[in-house]
């Protein structure tokens, strides 16, 4: 099978990998774009154990220097990093962008709001979680400042607060249609249950739209979708 891209450059059909942790947020993200676009059968996960700190060691840091989860392999060797980079990779794969946007004003809005998902709530999380919280453990967390940590969950939740005012207008993060920008809020408020820290109850157009995406096959199955397609790390 071949995959045609929208210039007509043919995209061979091969085996992709996705270094990942299933339980881990930013993950979510890559495996929720990966069942959007129907592409699970063409990947195996690698689990790197975030826990062990797997993700410092010199092996995976060859492959990310930045040291985080998810990262796509391709078959000749090349690694990408960021949900954002893959994402925009898997997106382009058949020619028919869904979650990236089709057209310069879409694309446009979807990547604003998608930096915003990540500026105002996920990667704030992500630091409160480091930072304020015991995080991966004393092996993983070699520094840590509580104080930072502490507001950038207010800036979390005032990120809460800003998307449920743009919820409150339109029916998806960036307008009409389901894109990326929502895959990284739903990927923020995955993090902030892990985190028990709950949307404000007066985010109620935040929370209505939280209960419609869980509703989606892509959010549901995000965990076990890697169950059957799972290498061991190496
Ligand atoms: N900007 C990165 C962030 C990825 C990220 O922080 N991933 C988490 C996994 S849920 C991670 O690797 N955390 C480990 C750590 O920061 O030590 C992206 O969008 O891919």
């Amino acid at each position: 099978m071949s995959i045609h891209t929208s210039n007509s450059e043919i995209v061979k059909s091969a085996a992709m990998k996705i270094h990942d942790w299933p339980t881990g947020p930013y993950p979510a993200r890559v495996r929720i774009a990966l069942a959007e676009k129907e592409l699970q059968s063409r990947v195996q996960f690698v689990t790197v154990h975030l826990r062990k700190g797997e993700h410092k060691r010199p092996e995976f840091l060859a492959k990310n220097y930045s040291g985080t989860l998810p990262v796509l392999e391709l078959d000749d060797g090349t690694f990408i990093a960021e949900c954002t980079a893959i994402t925009e990779y898997l997106d382009a794969l058949d020619g028919s962008p869904t979650l990236t946007g089709r057209t310069p004003r879409e694309k446009g809005l979807i990547h604003m709001m998608n930096k915003r998902a990540e500026l105002e709530l996920l990667d704030a999380i992500s630091v409160y979680f480091h930072h304020a919280t015991p995080g991966l453990g004393p092996d993983v967390e070699i520094y840590q400042n509580a104080e930072w940590g502490s507001r950038q969950r207010d800036k979390a939740l005032r990120g809460m607060n800003y998307f449920d005012g743009v919820l409150k207008q339109q029916p998806f993060v960036a307008g009409e249609l389901f894109s990326m920008a929502d895959i990284t809020v739903i990927g923020g408020l995955i993090f902030a249950g892990l985190v028990e820290l709950p949307v404000p109850a007066q985010c109620e157009a935040l929370q209505a739209w939280y209960a419609r995406m869980q509703q989606r096959p892509s959010v549901k199955n995000r965990v076990t979708m890697s169950e059957a397609l799972t290498l061991p790390a190496g």
